[in-house]
């Protein structure tokens, strides 16, 4: 009985190391690959506003849901008399950024913070990668104490 237990358990110890190689080499796979296949996909788009014409210190929405392995268009703008940033370190390093495009500029690679000047835009292109909650601020002095501030959350 002790042996057949025994037995038993190492084929379940070796079915789960098994079972984790493969979600683990899965999970790199879809890692390596997601961005090439998901480009394909047509983004789905999704609006923040930097402030607004009456000059409040927020974010509009400031609340944002976004889903792994989703292609998505940000598009940002400014419609305030000044300059906001739109700060979110933790979330650029959850997702895979695809470019940024303002005006004729195009870039390409990591981005943390983007600064808009008033009446300025750009588009975030990325893919969600990493779940979690993160946060966006804007970092002029005294917006983020004024408000200024977001919740970014990946599902
Ligand atoms: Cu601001």
């Amino acid at each position: 009985m002790v042996n057949v237990y025994n037995f038993a358990s190492r084929t379940v110890i070796v079915a789960v190391l098994v079972w984790s190689l493969l979600i683990m080499g899965n999970t790199s796979a879809l890692a390596a690959t997601t961005p090439g296949n998901v480009l394909k996909q047509p983004p789905i788009e999704v609006s923040v506003s930097l402030g607004n014409t009456a000059n409040e210190l927020k974010f509009i929405p400031n609340n944002l849901k976004f889903t792994t392995g989703k292609r998505y268009k940000l598009k940002l703008n400014n419609p305030s008399p000044q300059k906001h940033y739109f700060t979110a370190k933790d979330f650029a390093d959850a997702i895979w950024t695809q470019k940024v495009e303002a005006g004729n500029l195009e870039v390409k690679g990591a981005i943390h913070a983007l600064e808009l000047k008033p009446q300025a835009s750009a588009e975030w292109l990325f893919v969600p990668m990493k779940p979690g909650n993160y946060q966006l601020r804007c970092t002029i002095a005294g917006h983020t104490e004024a408000g200024m501030t977001g919740k970014l959350a990946i599902e």
